[in-house]
C-alpha cells in the first residue's frame, strides 16, 4: 500500500510540483534577510535520474557556502577547499577543510582585494615551502586586472597571515606547482589584438620570495609561457584556459572553458614553451573545459564539463574521450552532478565540486540548494 502511494506521488506531476512550491517557499523565508539568495530566487529541481555513472553525495554545504570551487591534498591528507560564493557574494569567500567525514572553516579572513572588497579564492595548491598558494577570480567584480595569487603562510599546519606574491591577473584560475616553480592560468588574459585571449604564467618560488610581482596587462609579460584565444560559441563565454595539470613526462596540458579545446605544452629543459598544440581527441565531444587533474599513474585526464554537467575521461595513451558520469539539470541533492569545476584525486576516489552557476546553454540552468560536494569512487 505504501509503495503504491508513493508510485503514484512520484508519477503526479501536480503533486510533485506542490512540493516543490512548499521546499522553495521554506528557502525562501529561512533565508530572506540575504540578498540574492540563490535558495530563495530559484525552485528546487527534481533530480533526474544519473545518466552516466555512479556519483555519490559527499557534502552539504549552507547558503553561506554557495559556489565551492578549488580543492588541495593537504600534508596531513585533509583537502582543503575553496568557497568563492561567486553564485551569492552577499557571503564572505572563505577556505573549508574537509575530509570524508567531517568538513569545517580553515581560513575566513582572506584579504579583500582594496578596490574590489572581495576575496576570491579559486584553485590552490601546496608549494615545496609547505605554504597554501590560492589563485583569485576577481573577474567578476572588475574587468581591469584585479586577480591575485595569494600565499598563506602555514606554520605548524595552520595557517596564517595571507600576502599578496602576483597581482595584476585578469581572471587566475588554477594553480598547480611542479618542482619550485607554480604554473597559472588566466582565463581572461587579454591582449590589445585579441579580447578573447588566455594564458598559462609560470613563476618560480624564488622570484615570489622576493617581493610581489607586479603583472604587465595586456602583453606578453616574461612570465606568460603559452597564449590561447578562445572561439566563442552559443554560450556567450570568452574565458579561455581553466584547468591545468602536466603528465608523468611533465607535458602540461590545459583546456578553454569557453570553447572545449584541449591544449598541450611541451617545455625545453630550461622550461620555456617548446611547442603548444590544440589535442585532435576522439570518441566523445569535449565542449567545455573547467577544472582537470591528471592521474600521473595512468596518464589519463578527468576533466569537469561544467556545460554538459559531466566528467569526462582523456586517455593520454589513445586521445580517447570516454565520459565517466553526467547528470542533467539537477539540483545537486543525492551527489548528483551540478555543474562539476573542479577534480581532485586521492587514491581511487575523485572529489567533485559542484560550481552550481549556470551560463547560457549550459545543461544546468539554476544555482540552488544544496551545495554540494561530490565523490566518484574509481575502479
Ligand atoms: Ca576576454
Ligand atoms: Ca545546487
Ligand atoms: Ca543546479
Amino acid at each position: 500500500m505504501k509503495t503504491n502511494l508513493l508510485t503514484v506521488l512520484l508519477a503526479s506531476g501536480t503533486l510533485l510540483a506542490s512540493c516543490q512550491s512548499n521546499t522553495s517557499s521554506t528557502d525562501s523565508e529561512r533565508t530572506s534577510a540575504t540578498p540574492n539568495d540563490s535558495a530563495a530566487t530559484a525552485p528546487a529541481v527534481a533530480d533526474t535520474v544519473a545518466k552516466v555513472g555512479n556519483p555519490k553525495l559527499l557534502h552539504t554545504l549552507d547558503e553561506a557556502h554557495n559556489t565551492p570551487d578549488g580543492m588541495a591534498l593537504a600534508p596531513n591528507g585533509s583537502i582543503i577547499l575553496s568557497v568563492p560564493n561567486l553564485a551569492n557574494n552577499y557571503y564572505p569567500a572563505v577556505l573549508m577543510e574537509m575530509t570524508d567525514t567531517s568538513i569545517q572553516p580553515y581560513l575566513t579572513t582572506l584579504p579583500p582585494e582594496p578596490t574590489t572588497k572581495k576575496a576570491a579564492p579559486m584553485d590552490l595548491a601546496f608549494g615545496p615551502d609547505g605554504n597554501l598558494y590560492y589563485a583569485e577570480n576577481q573577474y567578476e567584480n572588475s574587468k581591469n586586472f584585479k586577480s591575485r595569487l595569494m600565499r598563506v603562510v602555514v606554520e605548524n599546519g595552520k595557517p596564517g597571515a595571507v600576502e599578496t606574491v602576483v597581482d595584476n591577473f585578469a581572471l587566475a584560475n588554477a594553480v598547480v606547482w611542479n618542482g619550485n616553480k607554480i604554473y597559472v592560468t588566466d582565463s581572461q588574459w587579454d591582449m590589445p589584438n585579441d579580447n578573447k585571449g588566455s594564458a598559462v604564467l609560470v613563476f618560480t618560488l624564488d622570484e615570489l620570495n622576493k617581493g610581489v610581482v607586479h603583472l604587465k596587462p595586456k602583453t606578453m609579460d616574461p612570465h606568460v609561457l603559452a597564449t590561447f584565444t578562445t572561439k566563442v560559441n552559443e554560450t556567450g563565454v570568452d574565458n579561455g584556459a581553466d584547468g591545468l595539470d602536466y603528465d608523468s613526462r611533465g607535458d602540461f596540458y590545459t583546456g578553454s572553458f569557453g570553447d572545449g579545446t584541449m591544449y598541450k605544452m611541451t617545455l625545453k629543459p630550461d622550461g620555456t614553451l617548446a611547442k603548444k598544440e590544440a589535442m585532435q581527441l576522439k570518441g566523445e565531444k569535449i565542449t567545455c573545459v573547467d577544472g582537470l587533474v591528471i592521474d600521473r599513474a595512468t596518464d589519463k585526464i578527468y576533466v569537469c564539463n561544467s556545460r554538459e554537467n559531466a566528467i569526462q575521461v582523456i586517455n593520454l595513451k589513445n586521445n580517447s574521450v570516454t565520459t565517466l558520469a553526467k547528470n542533467g539539470d539537477t539540483n545537486g541533492a543525492n551527489g548528483l552532478l551540478d555543474q562539476p569545476a573542479e577534480v581532485l584525486l586521492n587514491g581511487k576516489r575523485l572529489y567533485v565540486t559542484n560550481f552550481d552557476k549556470p551560463e547560457k546553454n549550459f545543461v544546468n540552468t539554476k544555482s540552488d540548494a544544496p551545495h554540494t560536494m561530490s565523490v566518484i569512487d574509481l575502479q
